[in-house]
Parts: structure tokens; C-alpha cells; sequence
């Protein structure tokens, strides 16, 4: 219940208020003088559609530790509250979608007043909230929980038509598997998506899929008014006619008025004595003020509905809704991007009682004394404690991380590497051993998390013992689940991988209890989480993701297993740093300054060294290869690390007439040396530049290059230190097991020509030798990609093939 009756007269001021600031930031954004003719848009009606379940939630419903991912068109709602409250300044809100004003989504990383969990990509912020609930619940079992608080509630305001969206019943089934608890998905049943209205039925199918899925599900279809009505004389017809009305009639006769709405009820319920007298009795505006109080419109339903929940079980609330509620779009089938006029603006003020020039004034135009609205608002418990961003302490990273001579064989692959690398913290009674949460999409065990899950066992809210150890069966795995186990083992869907890892990777800022995720999954299937992925990064979630196997190297895979673009996703990430280390000390170095990374959160200047801005620190994407490969045999030292940290170490350093050097990036290494040496008798000064990040060689020349044009001429990146020794004529042939564009670029750091090979076009099963000879990167062929480069061309490819 409301608190109060009191309390219900003060919501619905409040709900009055923030429909208007919505559509008066809106409409206001779309007055500003257009610089260079795009529009800018916002969702008047899709805000309308809201504003009562938002203010029933935060001005009544809402505790401090529930957590809000809202439906991204609600964006002005959330902003007028929060400019209500004191939270969001006047300055953002007149320039709602320009430059540094509010944003047109939700943004945990752009806005100011405390988002929870950024949305604008449909069905994401649903599909995040029942893995901050497991990660919660993964905190708790630990007995971490910094806030002390009861658990919260993760909710998600949702469009109907975010229903459509495939992950949103990836993470429905993924909640299921895990005993999904307080997570609530409250879905703004107005109808409409954005090109017109949904199918007639929806409803069923939506309540039938949640009931499978073991979630309670609550309509809230009639508010307070039609109840009333329906238990008047007559009343049961009305409700049967209601209940008969197609969504697109409801929705015609909402925009078209009381007259309308009387003509209709007349027409079709005849003259049926009771009913009628139901609808004389009222006046116009009174019989559209019926037909519009829908359950998802009535502060009295909502907050009575919400407020009387006491078990956790995950629930869908099905607010019946108008999209355009109390606005002229209502109804309106194409109102998605409608605008209300200016004319309507004008009436629509007047309505509001707010006087010309005081259209920002938080209480203009609702009754009740400034001093009692403000008393109120000081009273609300969701904002009683204020921002709810939490930080956490630095997990310390023990040295012998980066140096982890187990993971060191003589001969290996980058994916053993780091399965042993694991294996070796996992054995440790280190802070960091104990704050890694991995998971994987039903790969663990073939990424090889396997021997760190047999250390660090599952993770389940309930103990579940191994039935084959139990059995005595043997098996390499011993999977036993338990609150006290660190692996969370996933279905195949990667958007839930990528969606969990953007839920613990917040965890620091959302529970104030620092998670070191890391998560496993096959490298082409990036792809299929990559909208999940790039939700994560947006929201600034910290984590490692572990690409493996990679490419053709998975030779008798085939091409649906081989990636080819994921090194260019990886560079091209925002709030990810890409590795891709040919060698098992490169690896252990990258892990060892990842953990690390991923904790940072300063803003100072780039570090003058790398021209990186590497204070804010970031995710991790390491891909990795099962292709065993000799090791060199390295000492590592600080100066090795930090170049390898940088992007790119010297495999062999160039002499001072150098004409030729091959760059290599990832398990190619071998090619690469190889080819070296058939040129070595020719070319003395060859040189070959291992990289293990295009990505952070690349980010750290352009940000260098930035510095130049902003005039300090003394900035300069590893990149331009690396290469700017070279002679000019010196050529450069680049090779990679994936998109030869992710290489190409350094002929332009000093203006080199060069020679990307790689591969461009699906792959094929077949030997590693068979597909690196038919892509051309085997050592012949980077040999003779070479011999093209230089004179005497013919003579030497063929001394080549002969040899
Ligand atoms: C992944 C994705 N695809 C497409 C869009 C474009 N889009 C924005 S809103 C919308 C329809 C939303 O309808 P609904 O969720 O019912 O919200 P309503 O506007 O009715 O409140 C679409 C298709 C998007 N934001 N994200
Ligand atoms: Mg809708």
C-alpha cells in the first residue's frame, strides 16, 4: 500500500510533474536550432507510457539496494525524477541529447544521476538483471555482502517489444538453472512497438512463457476507476468488452476521445439498459478517464500490487498500458517518434497549470504547498541514502602471476598456458585466487578452466554433490556445486555469457565487492554475444574474456569454428584491451597486468610512455590458440614485460640495414621465425616484431598522434619507437592468423610500405600446414610475400621453393 492516502495525492502530483518535465525536455531538445539538419528526436509517447509505474517505483516502492535497468525510451522519465530529487542539473536537462546534456539512454557511464545499469540496445537491460541477482546471491553465499543490506530487488522496466528480443529467453531459461531470486520484470504492456501495434494474443504467450520458466506473473490490467465501474450495474458487460477489444481498436478509440469511446460502447453494446445507464452516467472526459485507467496508469494498483509482494521468486508484472498516456499522442499507432506539436505543447501546458518561462520550476502547477512536496521528496527511502555507487579495495596481484614458470613448457599452446596459469592461482591462498569468478557457455572444460573448476568447484545457491565421484565412476572432472564454489557454468547462449560478465564485472560498483571475472568461450562465437559484449563494455563491467581456440590454427574444425574478424572486433572494442600472445610468458605477463587493469579506475593524463590512457583501466580480451608451439625460452625481464604489455616486443632485432622485418601477431610466430631464417642468409639485418596487442600498439599511435596535432612534437608512441629506427627503405611484412587489416596499419606509422597477410575468407578443415600453405601463411609464403617486395625477385622465390 501507499504509504498514506496522503501519500497517493502527493504520487500523483508527482506523476503530473514528471510527465510533463519529460515531454517538455523533449519537445525543448527539438526546438533547439538544428546546426546541421539531423533531427534530434526522444519518445514522448514511450515516456508517457511509464510515468506512473516509474513514479509508483521510485517515489514509493523502491529501497536503496534495488537496482533499475529502465526501458531505454523512458530515458526523460528517469531524468525528471532524478531532476525532482535534486540529482540531475537544469543545464542537462535543457540540453537533453546535445552535447554533455542528459542521455538519450540511460547511461551508467554518461549520466550523472546515479543510473543503475545503462540501457539502449532492447532486451540487454532486461537480460542483465537475473545476473546481477545471481551475482548477488554469488556475494552473499560468501558472506561479503559490504552493504549489509537485505538483497535487492533487480528490476527491469521493460518494453513489450523488448519481448522479441531472443536473449531476454536466454536469460529467462539461464534463471531458471540457477534458481533465479529477486528479479523483477515489469513489462510496459502498451501494445505498440515502434512501427505500430502487437500482434492480438501476446498476452497469453507472454504469461504461458514465464510460467514455464517457474515465475510468478501479476497483471495488472484494470486500475481503480474500472473495478469501481465494473461493479456497478452493468459493470460485467463493460469488463466483457474491455476483455474482447483488440489492441488496435483500444488503441483508436484512447486517441480518439470520450465521444468516440461512447459511440463505440453504444454501437456494440447495444441498448442493454444497465451498461448504458453505466456509460450516461458519465460525462466525455469521464469516460475516457475510464477507459484509460489501465492497472499500469493507477498509482492505487501499482503501489497496492508492488508493495504487497513478500517472497523473492522472480515475478512479471504485465502493466496494461497506453503508450501516450495523457498526452494527444495517446493510442496514436505511429506515435513512436511523434512529436507533439507546438499547438499541443501550448494546450497541454495549460493543462498542466505551468505559466509561460517556469516550465523547469520543479513544483509549478501542483496543488500542495512547496514546502509539503519538498518534506515528501526528503522522505523517500529509495534516495534516503543518496548515490548507491559503490567502490571496493584493490585486490593485491602477487608477483609470481607474470612470471608463472609452471605455465612454461618446452613446447605448448597460449590455451594450456593459461589453463595452467589458472591452476597455479587456484592452488594459492591468495585474495586473488579467492575474488576470481569464472564461467563459461558449456566450454570449460574444452578451454581448459577444467583443472582451476576442480580446485574451485561450482557455484550453486544449493550444495549438489558430484554423483559420478559419488558412484565412484572415474572422471577427469569433479564438478561438485556448492555456495562456496567459484565457477558458474553456463548454457552454450554467449549473450549470457557476456551479459554475466557485465554483471560481476560491476560488481565493485554495484554490491561494493570486487569480482575478477573471467570468462571462456570459443573465439568465433564472440560474435554471438557481441551486442552483450559491447552492453558490458559500455558500462564500463570489468572482466577478462578468453578467446580459444582461434582461427585456422583449429584446423580440422573447419570454417564454422575459425574466427577471421575477432582480432578487428578486438582492436575496435571500446573499454577492451586485445591480447593475442604467441608465447606462454607473454601470456602469463598479459593475466598478471590484466588483474590489475581491470581494478583501475583513475582519469589523470595518458602516460607519456605508451600514450595510452591506461589510468581508467578497463577489460581484458585475450585470444588464444590450442596450436602447441616451441617456446623461446626467455628470461623475462621489466623491460620485456612492459613491451609486451605495450603491444610489441623486438624477436629479433633488426640490424642497422635493414631491408625487410616480418611482424607476426599470435601463434604465427613460428611461420614468421621460420621465414626469417630462409631469408637470414640474404638479409642479415632482418628483423622480427612479435606483437602481442595490435590493439594497444594501435591505440597508443593514435594517441601520440592526437598529442602531435595538439602541438607536443615530443610525443611518441612504442609504435613510432619500434619502427622509427628503421631504415626508410625497409619493408615490412605483416602476418596473422586472422583479418590481415589488423596488421596493415603499420606501414603508416613511419610510412613503410607493407605486406598484410592473413586470412580473409572462410576457412577449410584440413592439416595446419595444409591451410596455413592455402591462406599463404605458412613460411614459404611469407618468404616469398618478401622476396616480391625486393629485387631480384624471381631468381630468389625460386631459390626459395627449391629450398
Ligand atoms: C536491438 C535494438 N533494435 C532496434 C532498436 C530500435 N527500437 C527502439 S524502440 C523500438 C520499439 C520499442 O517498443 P517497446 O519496447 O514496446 O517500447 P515502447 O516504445 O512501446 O514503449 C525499437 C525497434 C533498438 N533500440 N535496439
Ligand atoms: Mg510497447
Amino acid at each position: 500500500m501507499a504509504r498514506a492516502t496522503g501519500d497517493l495525492k502527493m504520487l500523483r502530483r508527482l506523476e503530473k510533474k514528471i510527465l510533463w518535465l519529460a515531454c517538455w525536455m523533449i519537445d525543448q531538445a527539438n526546438r533547439r536550432e538544428k546546426v546541421d539538419g539531423v533531427k534530434v528526436g526522444g519518445h514522448q509517447a514511450s515516456s508517457a507510457s511509464m510515468v506512473s509505474l516509474m513514479t509508483a517505483l521510485y517515489f514509493d516502492v523502491l529501497r536503496p539496494q534495488d537496482r533499475v535497468a529502465v526501458k531505454p525510451h523512458a530515458s526523460p522519465v528517469f531524468h525528471a525524477i532524478q531532476y525532482l530529487m535534486g540529482n540531475q542539473t537544469l543545464e542537462k536537462l535543457e540540453n537533453f541529447r546535445g552535447y554533455h546534456g542528459a542521455q538519450s539512454y540511460p547511461s551508467r557511464t554518461k549520466d550523472v544521476d546515479d543510473v543503475d545499469f545503462s540501457t539502449g540496445s532492447v532486451g540487454l537491460g532486461v537480460g542483465i538483471t537475473p545476473f546481477a541477482s545471481l551475482i548477488q546471491d554469488y556475494i552473499a553465499a560468501k558472506g561479503w555482502s559490504v552493504t549489509g543490506e537485505k538483497p535487492g530487488r533487480m528490476i527491469a522496466l521493460v518494453g513489450d517489444a523488448e519481448l522479441d528480443e531472443g536473449n531476454v529467453y536466454e536469460a529467462l531459461q539461464e534463471g531458471w538453472k540457477h534458481d533465479l531470486r529477486n528479479c523483477w520484470w515489469i513489462i510496459d504492456y502498451n501494445r505498440q512497438s515502434l512501427d505500430g501495434v502487437v500482434r492480438e494474443g501476446l498476452y497469453d504467450r507472454i504469461e504461458t512463457v514465464f510460467k514455464a520458466f517457474g515465475w510468478d506473473v501479476v497483471t495488472l490490467k484494470y486500475g481503480a476507476l474500472q473495478r469501481a465501474a465494473f461493479e456497478e450495474l452493468g459493470g460485467e458487460a463493460l469488463k466483457e468488452w474491455i476483455d474482447a477489444c483488440s489492441n488496435q481498436l483500444y488503441s483508436a478509440l484512447l486517441f480518439q476521445g470520450g465521444a468516440a469511446w461512447r459511440k463505440r460502447l453504444h454501437d456494440d453494446l447495444g441498448d442493454q439498459g444497465k451498461v448504458s445507464a453505466l456509460i450516461d452516467r458519465r460525462s466525455n472526459d469521464e469516460l475516457s478517464e475510464l477507459m484509460n485507467n489501465l492497472g499500469g496508469h493507477c498509482l492505487e494498483t501499482l503501489s497496492e500490487t508492488f508493495n504487497a509482494i513478500d517472497h523473492d521468486r522472480p515475478i512479471a508484472f504485465i502493466a496494461y498500458t497506453v503508450k501516450g498516456h495523457g498526452t494527444p499522442l495517446a493510442g496514436h499507432k505511429d506515435n513512436h517518434s511523434g512529436l507533439m506539436t507546438s499547438a499541443q505543447v501550448q494546450a497541454f501546458q495549460e493543462q498542466m497549470k505551468v505559466r509561460p518561462g517556469r516550465e523547469w520550476e520543479r513544483f509549478e502547477g501542483l496543488d500542495g504547498s512547496a514546502v509539503d512536496i519538498q518534506a515528501f521528496l526528503d522522505s523517500v527511502p529509495f534516495f534516503a541514502k543518496g548515490r548507491r555507487r559503490y567502490r571496493a579495495e584493490r585486490i593485491e596481484i602477487p608477483q609470481t602471476v607474470a612470471v608463472s614458470p609452471g605455465a612454461v613448457r618446452e613446447e605448448t599452446s597460449t590455451q594450456a598456458a593459461f589453463g595452467r596459469i589458472l591452476d597455479g592461482i587456484g592452488k594459492s591462498d591468495s585474495e586473488l585466487a579467492a575474488r576470481i569468478v569464472t564461467t563459461s557457455p558449456d566450454v570449460t572444460v574444452s578451454t581448459n578452466l577444467g583443472p582451476w573448476v576442480n580446485r574451485r568447484q561450482l557455484f550453486a545457491r544449493r550444495e549438489l554433490a558430484d554423483l559420478f565421484r559419488d558412484q565412484r565412476i572415474p572422471s577427469a572432472q569433479k564438478w561438485d556445486f556448492s555456495p562456496k564454489g567459484q565457477h558458474i557454468e553456463l548454457g552454450i547462449a554467449e549473450m549470457n555469457l557476456f551479459l554475466l560478465l557485465g554483471a560481476a564485472g560491476l560488481s565493485h560498483s554495484l554490491f561494493g565487492e570486487r569480482l575478477l571475472p573471467i570468462g571462456t568461450l570459443y573465439d568465433p562465437f564472440v560474435s554471438r554475444g557481441l551486442d552483450a559484449l559491447n552492453y558490458a563494455c559500455y558500462q564500463d563491467a570489468r572482466f577478462i574474456v578468453v578467446g580459444t581456440p582461434s582461427g585456422i590454427s583449429l584446423s580440422s574444425e573447419g570454417g564454422a569454428h575459425q574466427s577471421i574478424a575477432q582480432p578487428l572486433i578486438g582492436m575496435s572494442q571500446d573499454g577492451l584491451a586485445s591480447f593475442e600472445p604467441a608465447f606462454a610468458d607473454e601470456l602469463a605477463i598479459i593475466i598478471g597486468w590484466a588483474f590489475d587493469y581491470m581494478q583501475r579506475d583513475g582519469d589523470g593524463d595518458p602516460d607519456e610512455h605508451t600514450w595510452l590512457r591506461d589510468e581508467t583501466g578497463g577489460s581484458v580480451y585475450l585470444r588464444l590458440s590450442t596450436r602447441q608451439i616451441e617456446q623461446p625460452g626467455r628470461k623475462p625481464n621489466p623491460h620485456f614485460a612492459q613491451e609486451v604489455i605495450d603491444g610489441a616486443t623486438w624477436l629479433k632485432e633488426p640490424g642497422p640495414n635493414a631491408d625487410l622485418i616480418i611482424a607476426y601477431q599470435g601463434t604465427v610466430a613460428t611461420e614468421a621465425i621460420a621465414a626469417a631464417g630462409m631469408l637470414a642468409d640474404r638479409r642479415r639485418d632482418i628483423g622480427v616484431l612479435s606483437i602481442t596487442s595490435a590493439d594497444r600498439l594501435n591505440a597508443g599511435w593514435q594517441a601520440a598522434q592526437r598529442e602531435h596535432a595538439r602541438g607536443n612534437l615530443h610525443a611518441l608512441s612504442h609504435a613510432e619507437r619500434l619502427l622509427g629506427k628503421l631504415p626508410r627503405h625497409c619493408r615490412i611484412v605483416t602476418v596473422i592468423d586472422g583479418h590481415p587489416a589488423t596488421l596493415s596499419w603499420l606501414g603508416g606509422v613511419m610510412g613503410h610500405k607493407t605486406v598484410s597477410l592473413g586470412v580473409e575468407h572462410f576457412g577449410q578443415t584440413g592439416t595446419v600446414k595444409d591451410l596455413y600453405r592455402h591462406y599463404g601463411i605458412d613460411a614459404a609464403s611469407i618468404a616469398e610475400t618478401a622476396a616480391s617486395l625486393t629485387s631480384g625477385r624471381s631468381e630468389y622465390v625460386t631459390s626459395l621453393r627449391a629450398g
